[in-house]
């Protein structure tokens, strides 16, 4: 039996003032490739915060008006925040929860 390596979990999230809209709010454990659009005015961010831990696992750099870029991260099963890290935009509304849960094993024919 061989268990085929599974590819990152993709969420795209679009960022404007004041809100981060994600493409989903569950996927699988491990590699989640996070790909933030920013669609807004003002520069904005990606921060990844367990929600149970309160650990920072990593961010982006700003992006600028219509710039987009991605960052990888490797997410344990649990919940997190995603959020802009930029001023005080994630009060007013730049967060996005996701639940992240351990994946079905996936076989390929022998
Ligand atoms: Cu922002």
């Amino acid at each position: 039996m061989v268990i085929a390596a599974l590819p990152p979990a993709p969420i795209l999230i679009h960022a404007d003032e004041y809100t981060f809209n994600g493409s989903r709010n569950l996927g699988p454990s491990g590699l989640w490739r996070i790909d933030l659009s920013n669609i807004g005015e003002d520069s904005h961010d990606v921060w990844v915060l367990n929600r149970k831990t309160k650990k920072i696992l990593g961010h982006s750099r700003a992006y600028l008006p219509g710039e987009h870029g991605t960052i990888t991260i490797r997410l344990r099963p649990g919940t997190y925040t995603f959020y802009c890290g930029v001023a005080n935009h994630r009060a007013l509304g730049m967060r996005w929860r996701v639940k992240v849960v351990k994946p079905k094993i996936r076989r390929t024919a022998p």
